[in-house]
């Protein structure tokens, strides 16, 4: 098994609620290691660049609006088989589709606010990573 990093959000709608803790509790239960971590206030052009391969997509300005709506908590998680195991823990994308007991179907009230961003792909995960911890301390765990 391969020892991956993934990028990992917890949206808006989730600090909100106050379950930052909760959430990074379930990445550290199943395994996953903290290796870089911060909370940020994202700008539009930052949101719209994260989010540029949805930009032709309808939802587009309502999931930027979304993301700069409130504070953020942007993590790297490391481990094996972190880039599916994270998307496990998240559930799907509606959270209404989601599987009980994830991330998405425990703390989403909806598709657009759906609590969580996970990297798909190990590509995207090292675009990801790069974009939002370029300079920034990521720890080998
Ligand atoms: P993912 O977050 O599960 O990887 P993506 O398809 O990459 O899902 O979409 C990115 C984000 O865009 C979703 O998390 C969700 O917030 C939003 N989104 C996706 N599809 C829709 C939609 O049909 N309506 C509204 N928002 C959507």
């Amino acid at each position: 098994m391969a020892i991956e990093r993934t990028l990992s959000i917890i949206k808006p709608d989730a600090v909100a609620k106050n379950v930052v803790g909760q959430i990074l509790a379930r990445f550290e239960a199943a395994g996953l290691k903290i290796a870089a971590a911060r909370l940020a206030q994202l700008s539009r052009a930052e949101a719209e660049q994260f989010y540029a391969v949805h930009a032709a997509r309808p939802f587009f300005k309502d999931l930027v609006d979304f993301m700069i709506s409130g504070p953020v908590m942007i993590q790297v998680l490391e481990g094996e088989n972190a880039i599916l195991k994270n998307r496990e823990l998240m559930g799907a994308t509606d959270p209404k589709k989601a599987d009980a007991g994830t991330i998405r179907a425990d703390f989403a009230d909806s598709i657009d606010a759906n609590a969580v961003h996970g990297s798909d792909a190990p590509e995207t995960a090292a675009v990801e990573i790069a974009f939002f911890f370029a300079g920034l301390n990521v720890y080998a765990r």
